[in-house]
C-alpha cells in the first residue's frame, strides 16, 4: 500500500470506529449531548493523532485494530480540546474543522458538557479495550491521564493563557507548545508501541522523540499557516489568537527561521526512527505535514 492509500484507509476506520464508540440514542431526553459530542468529533479533522497510534503499533508488530480503541480515545479528547479551547473563555472561537463551533452551534453550556463527555468516554474506551493484556491497556489508560492532565496539555494550556498580551521567551514557548501540541502527539507514538505490547524502552524512548519533534515542527507549521492566511483560514481560528498580539514562532524568530526550524525538526523527528525497520509510513507522515496546507 502506498502512503496515501494506508493513509486513506486508516482514517476511514478511525472515522467508522469513532461513530461507532459515539453512537447512542438513549430516548430518555438527553440525546443531545451526543448529538453534540458527535458533530464536532465527526466534523473531519486531520485525525492525525490516531493514525500516528495506528502506525507506531504497526511498527512494533501490532495488529492495528487492537490500537483502535487507544486510537480513537485520544481523538476524543483531542476533540474535547479543542471544544473547550474554542469557548468564549478561552479563545472563543466561531469555526472549527470549516463549521461553526460547537457553543455556536448548539450553545455554550451543551458544549462544556460535550468536551467533558468527550473526555469521560476516551477513558471508558480505551478501559475496554480487548485483545490485550490487562497490564499494557492499563499502561495505555495511564498515559492518556499523563499527557493529557495537568501536568501534560493541560499544563500546555495554562501556560497558553498567562502568554495573552505579553511576549515570552523562545524557551517559554517551546515548554508552552511542547505541553499544549506536543503531549498528545508524544502520547499517539507511545500509546500504538504500548498497545503493540512494546515495552522496550529505546524504542519507547525512539517514539517519543518522534512525538517531541514533529510536534514542535507541527505547531510551528501552523503558525506559519496562520500568517500565511490565504484560502487556509477556512475553518481555523477568527477569535482572540487572530486579532491579538501573541508570542508565536514566526514572532519570535521570523518566516524564514521558522520554514529553516520546521524543516529542521522534522528532519530530527525521522532521525530518531532511524534503524527501527518498518519506519517508511511515519517517515513519509512526517515530511508531509511541513508540507501540508491545513
Ligand atoms: C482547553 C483543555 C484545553 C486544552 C486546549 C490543544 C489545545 C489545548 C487547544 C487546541 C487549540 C490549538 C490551536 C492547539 C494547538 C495544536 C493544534 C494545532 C491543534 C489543532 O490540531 P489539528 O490541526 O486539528 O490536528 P484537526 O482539526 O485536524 O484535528
Amino acid at each position: 500500500m502506498t502512503f496515501s492509500e494506508q493513509m486513506k484507509a486508516d482514517v476511514a476506520q478511525i472515522e467508522a470506529a469513532l461513530a461507532q464508540y459515539l453512537s447512542r440514542e438513549t430516548g430518555e431526553g438527553y440525546d443531545r449531548i451526543f448529538e453534540a459530542a458527535k458533530y464536532s468529533a465527526l466534523a473531519g479533522g486531520k485525525r492525525l493523532r490516531p493514525v500516528i497510534v495506528l502506525a507506531f503499533c504497526r511498527l512494533c508488530g501490532g495488529e492495528a485494530d487492537k490500537a483502535m480503541p487507544f486510537a480513537c480515545a485520544l481523538e476524543m479528547i483531542h476533540t474535547y480540546s479543542l471544544i473547550h479551547d474554542d469557548l468564549p473563555c478561552m479563545d472563543d472561537d466561531d469555526l472549527r474543522r470549516g463549521r461553526p463551533t460547537c457553543h455556536k452551534a448548539f450553545d455554550e453550556a451543551t458544549a462544556v458538557l460535550a468536551g467533558d463527555g468527550l473526555l469521560t468516554a476516551a477513558f471508558e474506551t480505551a478501559a475496554a479495550a480487548k485483545g490485550l493484556d490487562a497490564e499494557a491497556v492499563l499502561r495505555c489508560v495511564r498515559i492518556l491521564g499523563r499527557e493529557a492532565g495537568m501536568n501534560g496539555m493541560i499544563a500546555g494550556q495554562v501556560l497558553d493563557l498567562g502568554a495573552e498580551h505579553r511576549r515570552i521567551s523562545l524557551d517559554a514557548l517551546n515548554l508552552l507548545q511542547s505541553l499544549k501540541t506536543g503531549c498528545l502527539l508524544r502520547a499517539a507514538c507511545e500509546l500504538g508501541c504500548t498497545a503493540a505490547g512494546c515495552t522496550d524502552a529505546r524504542t519507547l524512548e525512539a517514539a517519543r522523540e518522534y512525538g517531541e519533534k514533529l510536534g514542535l515542527a507541527f505547531q510551528i507549521q501552523d503558525d506559519i499557516l496562520d500568517i500565511e492566511g490565504d484560502a487556509r483560514t477556512l475553518g481555523k481560528t477568527t477569535g482572540k489568537d487572530a486579532r491579538d498580539e501573541k508570542s508565536t514562532f514566526p514572532a519570535l524568530l521570523g518566516l524564514e527561521a521558522c520554514r529553516a526550524l520546521a524543516d529542521r525538526l522534522t528532519g530530527e523527528a525521522v532521525a530518531a526512527l532511524d534503524g527501527l525497520p518498518g519506519n517508511g509510513f511515519l517517515t513519509e507522515l512526517a515530511r508531509s505535514l511541513t508540507g501540508r496546507a491545513n
